[in-house]
């Protein structure tokens, strides 16, 4: 373990003056209007917009100014004073588009028509709304509904996303994959085996009472700011916080309020992580493992001198299913085993294992440094093994918190954006809406473009998102996609994706949720679920960026009548021009979520969703909360070999991107410049291959399936992570992935744990 003192405060601690300094910045490189300030007052607030940016919670009594730096710039880039107008298009032709860099692509500004691609001119082109519609619902009715996939990026709206739904599945397809499928499905399958509710179940009152906190492979003050706020109340009250991440992140370690005149005068920021574990990529399973190791022996030390039992034994007895072969399992790991794979010495995990044994109210967040592995459900599986133990899920102050990313990734997946057929309530909506919805599994993002590779899928419709970045394999991904015939993208601004395509493409100019959304029934909102399963709604406060925008819903409603014609028992128009007739039907779908949501959406601080995990009621198979023994204490079970010099590549973000949007080159926490081309290694690491700070290398894959995948120009940056563990950002290192590189119950890519060996750069 590091030992964490103020020596080590970072110069710019998350948040502080740093943080002001990036919004100003932001604001003023996009130009955004004045009124921006306006705006952002009315991000998170119970009668404005939520925040584009991640989905953490909105607390009913917010702060003056709810937001954080990702947030503002979020919102920045949403308002910016750019557009791409057709003239742009006559401009560029898309041969000469696809050489710009992505962060050029994006700031190029705000789309604001609907364009057709014209192979004989290589150009986008303007197509009237009718015209975009007419043709795509023209070509989908001549297509295998089986060969279209209908993707969704986790930022549309709750009304939106149930539409899309029901579109696919009336057209005749159960293809939905969404950006969870890269992200947080391994917390859905875990947490669903494990407690019988597939989300999180901590809520902001918690954290007033919890009296411990874990944060694995999470990476708050990057990518969920404004969770900063509970937390340093939390640490204020003398709440421990235990960490475990291979990088030191500078946004782990302190945090100054910019929002606090207390915090930003005075030098004394607070403390974030009261330990710092650096485990190794892949090695929490191991990690784990030694803690629960620690519990259960000090549990059976107990039980043999008959004093007070460690583990909470009535909970498990009447609770829970499979503990007796878990601790036996636990009781027979060999710490060579456990301190190897993790990477960490007994001692510190002890030094975790005497925290967890004091608490009595445990929550344990948790992210990408969790989910993104071959083991990724397992991971998860492990940390609710660790909950357990001591009782701590359905009681208050504790339990698991996955940390979502997109602001309603969690809202997609509840109202029926899931290729799964199990769990989108088929039977309601056949009854609902009179038709037949297709019975057979659908794909999730890797089945997609698996079967793209083999020619199997002839169109995409694209609900945000940038895929050609996103995905894993690169080099063989993209041309994939190029040859798709029909590509659709409904966006707010143009990204790589619109440019590597096939014959047919369009780009679909929608609304920001932070713009007014007029339509034929006056103004409209929309809701969202967020990381603590409260849903909320939302209003736009700002003018469209032009009058020739639409909303999402009215594109969707759009596709959807030009596609289905009289076939469909929906009226889409009147569901285009009033989204309460949409959180009508979600309601009959729905009736325990949903029941008057029409007035309880603007609940401050949100509604709960039901979640009878919260109250112990465990709707797994068994009728108990499940523990489970790992299958494996390693990462990667069906790789190859490793060779020895090999190293493990975690694939990260910075603070200046929101996934594949790239705000800038800068990563102000980490401390590096100008550049995303680069690699993060121990010092131990770069003497033994030779490299000096600042020299070029370039990696390639360590796998034996024939494909060289390799990424050139990286230069080398010492960096406190483990020997053995690298770091490079998402989505630059995406080539070094390969798409089998999969956890196996979930299908979300091994993105935290590539093995790849270093080479001569050739660039
Ligand atoms: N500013 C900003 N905010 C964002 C996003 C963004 O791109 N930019 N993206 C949004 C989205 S979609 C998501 S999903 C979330 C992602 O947010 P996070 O879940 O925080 O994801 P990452 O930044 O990819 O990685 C998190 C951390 O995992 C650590 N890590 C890597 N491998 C391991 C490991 O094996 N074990 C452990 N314990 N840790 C490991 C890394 O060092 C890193 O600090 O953020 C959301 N918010
Ligand atoms: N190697 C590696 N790969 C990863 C990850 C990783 O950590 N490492 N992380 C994975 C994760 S967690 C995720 S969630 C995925 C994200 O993958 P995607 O969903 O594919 O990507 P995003 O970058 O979130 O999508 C950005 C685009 O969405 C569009 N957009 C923005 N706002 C709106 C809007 O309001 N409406 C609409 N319709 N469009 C909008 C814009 O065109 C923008 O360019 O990437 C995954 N890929
Ligand atoms: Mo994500």
């Amino acid at each position: 373990m590091s030992k964490i003192d103020k020596s080590d405060a970072y110069p710019y601690a998350s948040g502080g003056w740093g943080s002001l300094k990036a919004v100003a910045t932001i604001l003023l490189q996009e130009k955004a209007p004045l009124t921006d300030t306006r705006v952002l007052m009315h991000q998170n607030k119970h009668d404005g917009f939520m925040c584009v940016s991640c989905s953490w919670a909105k607390p009913a009594d917010p702060h003056t100014f709810e937001f954080c730096e990702s947030g503002a710039k979020a919102t920045a880039w949403d308002l910016t004073a750019k557009r791409v107008t057709p003239d742009f298009f006559e401009a560029h032709t898309v041969s000469e588009l696809v050489q710009w860099h992505d962060h050029d692509l994006e700031e190029a500004g705000r789309l604001t028509e609907p364009m057709r691609y014209d192979p004989t001119t290589d150009r986008y082109v303007p197509a009237s709304w009718q015209e975009a519609f007419d043709a795509i619902g023209a070509e989908l009715r001549t297509l295998d509904p089986s060969s279209v996939v209908f993707y969704t990026s986790g930022r549309a709206s709750l009304e939106t996303s149930y539409m899309l739904q029901l579109f696919a599945r009336m057209y005749g397809t159960n293809n939905l994959p969404d950006s969870s499928n890269m992200c947080h499905e391994s917390t859905a399958v875990g947490l669903k085996e494990a407690i019988g509710v597939g989300v999180g179940t901590v809520s902001l009152d918690d954290f007033e009472t919890t009296d411990l906190m874990f944060f694995f492979g999470q990476n708050v003050g990057t990518n969920s700011p404004r969770m900063l706020h509970q937390l340093q109340d939390a640490r204020k009250r003398g709440v421990p916080i235990i960490t475990f991440n291979p990088l030191r992140e500078p946004g782990l370690l302190h945090f100054a309020n910019p929002q606090s005149p207390v915090d930003m005068l005075t030098p004394s920021d607070t403390q974030i992580s009261t330990q710092y574990h650096q485990v190794k990529t892949g090695g929490d399973t191991a990690a784990i493992l030694g803690i629960c190791k620690l519990v259960i022996e000090a549990d059976d030390r107990a039980v043999s001198t008959s004093s007070g039992r460690v583990v909470d034994a009535a909970f498990i007895r009447e609770h829970t299913n499979g503990y007796e072969e878990f601790a036996q399992y636990v009781r027979d790991a060999r710490w060579d085993d456990v301190e190897h794979v993790s990477g960490l010495p007994r001692e510190a995990l002890q030094t975790a294992a005497d925290e967890y044994m004091k608490a009595n109210a445990v929550i344990i967040h948790y992210g990408m440094g969790i989910t993104q592995h071959r083991m990724g459900v397992q991971n998860v599986r492990m940390l609710c093994n660790l909950l357990m133990l001591r009782g701590n899920v359905g009681k208050p102050g504790a339990g698991p918190s996955p940390v979502r990313g997109h602001s309603n990734v969690q809202g997609q997946r509840t109202v029926g954006i899931t290729e799964k057929p199990e769990l989108a309530p088929l039977d309601q909506l056949a009854r609902q809406f009179s038709f037949e919805p297709p019975r057979e599994k659908g794909m999730n993002i890797v089945e997609a473009f698996e079967a793209m590779l083999e020619g199997k899928i002839n169109a995409v419709i694209n609900l945000g998102g940038n895929l050609v970045r996103s995905v894993p394999d690169r080099m063989r991904t993209e041309p994939a996609w190029a040859a798709l015939g029909l590509t659709v993208n409904v966006t707010t601004k143009l990204n790589r994706s619109h440019l590597v395509h096939g014959p047919r493409s369009y780009m679909l100019p929608c609304l920001s949720r932070i713009e007014i959304d007029r339509q034929a029934g006056g103004a409209q909102a929309v809701s969202m679920e967020d990381s603590t399963a409260h849903f909320h709604g939302s209003r736009g406060v700002a003018e469209p960026a032009a009058p020739t925008i639409r909303s999402e819903p009215f594109i969707v409603a759009g596709i959807a009548k030009a596609t289905l014609g009289e076939h469909s028992t929906v009226d889409w128009d009147a569901w285009r021009d009033d989204y309460s007739r949409v959180r009508t039907e979600m309601s009959k779908t729905w009736p325990e979520m949903f029941e008057d949501f029409e007035a309880r959406m603007w609940t401050p601080g949100g509604v709960i969703r039901p979640l009878p995990a919260r109250e112990r009621k465990w709707k797994t198979k068994s009728g108990k909360a499940e523990f489970m023994v790992p299958t494996s204490i390693g990462e990667d079970p069906d790789m190859p070999q490793r060779e020895p010099d090999s190293l493990r590549l975690m694939t990260l973000r910075s603070d200046s991107q929101f996934n594949t949007t790239i705000y800038g080159l800068d990563d102000r926490f980490r401390g590096i410049k100008g550049t995303r081309m680069v690699i993060l290694m121990n010092p131990a690491d770069m003497e033994k291959r030779g490299l000096a700070q600042g020299d070029r290398i370039g990696l390639e894959t360590i796998a034996d399936d024939g494909v060289e995948r390799r990424v050139d120009g990286l230069t080398v940056v010492p960096f406190d992570v483990p020997q053995g563990c690298i770091g490079g950002y998402y989505p630059e290192c995406n080539p070094l992935l390969p798409l089998w590189h999969y956890a196996k119950e979930s299908k979300v890519p091994g993105a935290k744990s590539i093995p790849v060996r270093v080479l001569a750069s050739a660039a």
